[in-house]
């Protein structure tokens, strides 16, 4: 039996050499160390993942379904005026209208999504809609307004001032570049170099896409993405968030996972999906998501140089794992055991 050092040993080998055996252990050594943080259990991405979690735990706590905590979870940023990445106040495309990408998994392998909605809030709230109203999994742009309107949700305003004010100082170059935050290099004194919303000095909130994936007390485990997406994209532009596979995956027999980051580099690699197939041939969570960006790296390594992809984790033993390409990706981590702290993600680089 190989101890935990040795395992993350062979692991930098590659995963040629990547032993069933060794991955084993490592899980143990994990399990035994008070990696297994148990169920239930919530997890999503980044600092506002935090506020999500207590809206999640107000249901898994109470014996409630997990796909009912991530809803409620991630509704928390998706309402909040000051988060200018996901819902309502999201950065608009680069014709300043403001398209959201969402989708949502359950324990029965379920799944629904909704991609370039603009005049919806709660987007997500509108893919477990699809999922649950419709034979389909995925409704796009009008039609996915049209749904939602027939289902009650009410026609509303996404654009705040703020947002606009921002989109109005991009449309000065127009330059475009929509890149991802890359957080350790957002507040240097002399500003960001390539002009990025999203590191604008003030901005409570220079972060991305709220993933979350649960675990409820019953074990069954299930999962939500919603983002309005990068900042001033081309109008139609969708990301990884709102593809199953890429920015959310669940399966109940392994466990769950989600992204944040540059989509595209997410879905080229089906990022989720990847790591919950990693999952299934036995590695735990970080070493996961740390194999998933390490092919995105090997794909395209002088890109990946200039942008943050993040992978977060959930397994059936509810041990949680992330991993990311530049420092800085945070995740919330809420269970009995865990008083919703937040984690800096290991990254690829330094
Ligand atoms: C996207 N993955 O639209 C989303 C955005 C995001 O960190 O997560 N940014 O590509």
């Amino acid at each position: 039996m190989k101890d935990r050092r040795s395992f993350l040993k062979t692991a930098a080998l590659g995963a040629a050499v990547f032993s069933l055996d060794s991955i084993a252990s490592a899980a143990d050594a994990q399990a035994k160390k008070g990696g297994v943080t148990g169920k239930p259990i919530v997890v999503s991405t980044w600092d506002f993942g935090r506020a999500a979690n207590s809206a999640a735990w107000e249901i898994l706590k109470k014996g409630g379904r997990a796909l009912d905590a991530v809803e409620a979870g991630v509704r928390v940023p998706e309402a909040d005026p000051n988060n200018h990445t996901v819902g309502y106040s999201g950065y608009p495309d680069r014709d300043g209208r403001v398209t959201l990408d969402a989708c949502i998994m359950d324990e029965f392998g379920n799944a629904g999504s909704v991609c370039a909605l603009e005049h919806v809030t709660h987007a997500i709230s509108v893919a477990r809609k699809v999922m649950e109203k419709t034979p389909h999994v995925m409704l796009a742009g009008d039609g996915a307004l049209q749904f939602a309107l027939a289902n009650g949700f009410e026609k509303e305003n996404l654009l705040t001032p703020e947002a606009e004010k921002a989109w109005q100082e991009w449309l000065k170059k127009s330059e475009y570049k929509p890149v991802i935050n890359i957080e350790n290099k957002s507040y240097d004194s002399k500003g960001a170099t390539a002009f990025n919303p999203l590191m604008l000095p003030g901005n409570q909130y220079n972060h991305d896409t709220i993933g979350m994936v649960a675990m409820d007390a019953n074990g069954n485990l299930s999962g939500a993405c919603t983002t309005s997406g990068m900042a001033f994209k081309l109008h139609g532009r969708v990301g990884d968030s709102p593809i199953i596979g890429a920015g959310l995956y669940v399966d109940n027999e392994i466990g769950a996972a989600t992204s944040t980051g540059v989509g595209e580099e997410v879905i080229k690699i089906v990022g989720s999906h990847l790591v919950v197939e990693l999952m299934r041939q036995g590695y735990p969570p970080e070493a996961a998501c740390k194999e998933a960006v390490t092919r995105i790296v090997k794909r395209s390594p002088s890109k990946a140089k200039e942008i943050q992809v993040g992978f977060l984790a959930l397994n059936k033993k509810g041990q949680v794992g992330a991993y990311c390409l530049q420092p800085g990706f945070s995740y919330a981590v809420l269970s009995n055991e865990q008083n919703n702290v937040l984690i800096n993600g290991k990254s690829h680089f330094k």
